[in-house]
């Protein structure tokens, strides 16, 4: 083939070999782009990757993936010219060669054959486009028919790729849980989250005590896939006999229900990475009993994710199989993952699948990139909401966190934080089914969970409006600023407001 249709006819074959792939693996790790991305990221220096978290976020994430889309487009495109050029220069027909190429890389990435048969056999739909018989056309319009033919036969393939492989993603990403709509969330749960609704401040703009959208924080692009069926825990380590769990012997123990907030270390001050949901799940202690006098422990996931932290803290932890009253939805963590009091989310671990006990430290993930994550949130109160009401008065509102230390007041300055007024704090969520004892100062009633906070006032003119919180323990969030990277951001939220 000329170089003149060489080019975009390798990129039509590798559109089609991606739209195949994603055709029957949809949204999974069986997606030949997922291999791709996290070459990606593995390819990333970790200075540019702490730094594109910090600075772009989740654009940072889905530009890594498109990055990614564009590689396996190439590769594909490649695999298919090679095969095709191998079968011509032996005097065989071209389309299967091509299309065995595409199959052979598919597989080499994945692992997964029937994606990569769709992916071949997209392929091959191209390749034999472009082979059909051109034999009495000029010169110039042959090459222009076939690179149309491949552009034409590639966008119908990877329209149809696209729309099954759409039905095929498994529920969910980051909202919907893997039983989305099937499932009816229990009573008890149902009345927990009116109640906690109930219980939230009336201010416009302002997320309730139980989150909407629940932020996602992932060192994947594509969330792993994990049946419930077949997932199990390992405690392993520094234990004497190492022990398994599946998840019927979670879901069959008294269960747990706790409203917890999450944070991620890498949040800005003010930013969106907080939110609280109601979690189902069963203390680790129930599993695993008294624990060990350890150090520290390795928690690892399915998605090869692995944090390190003191073993103490998982004295309180939970493992979580459900949020907000369904299955935990796939982004989160289906089938279990871990939920840390009072500590930055990384250590939060998804799709968790083994404990180990360690008896002396070593890095995690995150703190093998430079992090320091691995510890209590920094206390915050954020500010977004600010309304002019009617009468002329001014209503500023947020979200407090201060962890397992809960919130004492948070108050609000509308001179730049000369002077200082204390807010109207929300009560915290109600009390959740709770097996410790009420009078016991261990009760999870509200023990890490954010509140929302509201003050209203008249103006003066434009000012600064500035806020801070006080712990449970009396100390007032630190005012020095400091980045999210390495241990979380500090400071306090301020606002010019244009009265
Ligand atoms: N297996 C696994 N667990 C993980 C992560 C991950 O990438 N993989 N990210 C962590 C980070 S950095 C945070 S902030 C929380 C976020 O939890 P969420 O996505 O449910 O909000 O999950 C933690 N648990
Ligand atoms: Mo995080």
């Amino acid at each position: 083939m000329e170089l003149r249709t060489t080019l975009p006819v390798a990129l039509a074959s590798g559109v089609a070999a991606v739209a195949g792939s994603y055709a029957v693996a949809g949204f999974t790790p069986a997606f030949v782009a997922a291999p791709v991305a996290d070459l990606v990221v593995a390819a990333t220096p970790d200075a540019v990757l702490a730094w594109s978290i910090e600075a772009l976020g989740d654009l940072g994430q889905r530009l890594g993936f498109a990055l990614a889309l564009a590689l396996a487009v190439c590769l594909f495109g490649l695999a298919a010219e090679l095969g095709g050029r191998l079968a011509a220069a032996g005097g065989a027909p071209t389309p299967p060669a091509a299309a065995l190429g595409s199959f052979a890389l598919a597989v080499g990435l994945t692992g997964a054959v029937v994606p990569g048969l769709a992916a071949g056999a997209a392929t091959g739909v191209v390749a034999a486009a472009v082979a059909a018989d051109f034999r009495g056309d000029t010169e110039r319009s042959a090459v222009r028919r076939r690179v149309l033919r491949a552009v034409a036969a590639s966008a119908a393939v990877s329209g149809v790729g696209a729309v099954l492989g759409g039905g095929r993603d498994p529920e969910g990403g980051a909202s919907g849980g893997p039983a989305e709509g099937d499932d009816e969330v229990p009573p008890a749960v149902a009345d927990l989250l009116d109640e906690a609704a109930s219980r939230s401040l009336d201010v416009a703009g302002l997320e309730g005590l139980v989150s909407d959208g629940f932020y996602q924080v992932d060192i994947n692009s594509v969330d792993p896939t994990v049946e419930a069926d077949e997932w199990s825990l390992r405690v392993t380590g520094a234990v004497g006999e190492q022990r398994e769990f599946d998840y019927a012997d979670l879901t069959d123990r008294d269960a747990e229900r706790r409203f917890v907030t999450l944070r991620c270390v890498g949040d800005s001050l003010n930013g969106k990475k907080m939110d609280t949901a109601l979690w189902t799940g069963v203390p680790v202690t129930d599993l695993m009993g008294d624990l060990p006098e350890e150090c520290c422990v390795m928690v690892r996931a399915a998605d090869d994710y692995f944090q390190e932290f003191p073993l103490a803290a998982l004295e309180d932890a939970l493992l979580a199989y459900e949020m907000n009253g369904r299955p935990l939805p796939r982004g989160h963590g289906y089938p279990v993952r871990l939920l840390v009091p009072g500590h930055w989310g990384e250590i939060n671990v998804k799709w968790v699948t083994g404990i180990e006990v360690l008896d002396e430290e070593r890095k995690g993930y995150w703190e093998k990139r430079g992090w320091h994550g691995t510890g209590p949130v920094e206390t915050v109160a954020k500010l977004h909401a600010v309304n002019r009401l009617d009468s002329g008065r001014v209503q500023v509102g947020g979200h407090a966190y201060a962890g397992t230390r809960g919130i004492k007041n948070v108050e609000v300055s509308t001179d730049g934080g000369e002077s200082w007024d204390e807010a109207t704090l929300s009560d915290p969520p109600p009390r959740a089914t709770d097996r410790r004892d009420a009078s016991n100062d261990r009760s999870w009633s509200g023990r890490d969970v954010w509140r929302q906070w509201e003050y209203t006032y008249e103006p003066g003119g434009p000012h600064e409006v500035v806020v801070r919180a006080t712990d449970g323990e009396g100390t007032v969030q630190p005012r020095e600023e400091s980045e999210a990277f390495p241990s979380g951001p500090t400071g306090w939220v301020s606002r010019r407001v244009e009265a």
